[in-house]
């Protein structure tokens, strides 16, 4: 990814700001915590981590309204927070407990909350991109002026049914912004050696889906970018695609000792680029908020984890008779 620098002034007050820094800090604590419950052996299964992507789904989460649809991979955990579902919830569905999301019964791929909105949840690679074109089907069927954001990785940029989708979408004007986290590795697969044409946002072009590359880096980049496409997608003409140049600091998931790149690499990303620090950044120099100010921040966002872990810890294991219920058949 080319590093790339916002110039834009921030479009943005003091407490929006604010806002984007603790929506940021509570998916990086949160994972974080996340990562050592994995470690305690209190988290089973797969457990893929957003550290590092926190500015995508923040800055578009402050573009979205009320009502706005919702749908996205297994690296999930930040789409929900960043949605307002509770910390609790998402964090008891992971150690499988009853107070969880799903009873305990999905686990960290597998969260939904129809009061947020927020559809899942995906396993399956690009799998969510035709759910997401069904979802702002209805919106568009029912005409309620709701957006849909169909969020998935560069490396399901590659697969057959997304361009299904993208052909359905155009045709329909179906109000579907497709959100494409491109981290730069698909598991262990860089970009550079999965990819014919890299520039994944102008693959709308053959359907007229109309696309932009964005710094998502730059919370307010994102959030800029994330107004436009919800603009031009509520006013009735059709889907819009946002490829969003991130990185994750982490591996694929919890089992990857990522050979595949280096930690300087790594490094590199998190001193010059972190989301982050650039916000805190913009708080300090434009003396928006003090050192103590945001101490203050990282201490409440710290409670709120910690609470949501000994939740996590404490909630009872599902009852044997849950397992009779919620199967479809
Ligand atoms: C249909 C299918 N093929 C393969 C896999 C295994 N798999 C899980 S994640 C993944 C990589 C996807 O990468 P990307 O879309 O870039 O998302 P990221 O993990 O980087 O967020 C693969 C190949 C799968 N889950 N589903
Ligand atoms: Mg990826």
């Amino acid at each position: 990814m080319a590093a790339r620098k916002t110039t834009k002034k921030p479009n943005v007050s003091a407490e929006e700001l604010k806002a984007y820094y603790k929506d940021m800090l509570l998916i990086r604590r949160f994972e974080e915590k996340a990562g050592q419950l994995y470690g305690m052996g209190l988290i089973g299964g797969f457990c893929h981590l957003y550290i590092g992507q926190e500015a995508v789904v923040v800055g578009l989460e402050a573009a979205a309204e009320d009502g706005d649809k919702r749908i996205t991979s297994y690296r999930d955990h930040g789409h929900m927070l960043a949605c307002g579902m509770d910390p609790n919830g998402v964090m008891a569905e992971l150690t499988g407990r009853e107070g969880g999301y799903s009873k305990g019964k999905g686990g960290s791929m597998h969260m939904f909350s129809k009061e947020k909105h927020f559809y899942g949840g995906h396993g399956i690679v690009a799998a969510q991109v035709p759910l997401g074109a069904g979802l702002a089907f209805a919106d568009k069927y029912q005409d309620n002026g709701r957006v849909t954001f169909t969020y998935f990785g560069d490396g399901a940029a590659n697969q057959g049914q997304v361009y299904e989708t993208f052909n359905m979408a155009a045709l329909w004007d179906l109000p579907c912004i497709f959100v494409i986290e491109n981290n730069q590795y698909a598991m262990g697969t860089s970009q550079q050696r999965s990819t014919s044409s890299a520039e994944i946002y102008e693959r709308g072009k053959s359907f007229g889906i109309p696309g932009q590359a964005v710094d998502g880096m730059d919370v307010l980049a994102v959030k800029a970018a994330g107004e436009e496409a919800v603009k031009h997608c509520r006013s009735g003409k059709g889907p819009y695609i946002l490829e969003i140049k991130t990185y994750r600091y982490r591996g694929h998931s919890m089992s990857d000792p990522a050979k595949y790149r280096t930690r300087e690499e790594v490094q590199k990303m998190r001193d010059e680029r972190d989301p982050i620090e650039q916000v805190r950044e913009l708080l300090l120099t434009g003396k928006h908020a003090t050192e103590d100010d945001l101490k203050a921040i990282d201490k409440e966002i710290k409670a709120v984890v910690n609470e949501s872990a000994e939740f996590a810890k404490t909630s009872p294991e599902p009852a044997l008779d849950e397992l009779w219920t919620d199967i479809y058949a």
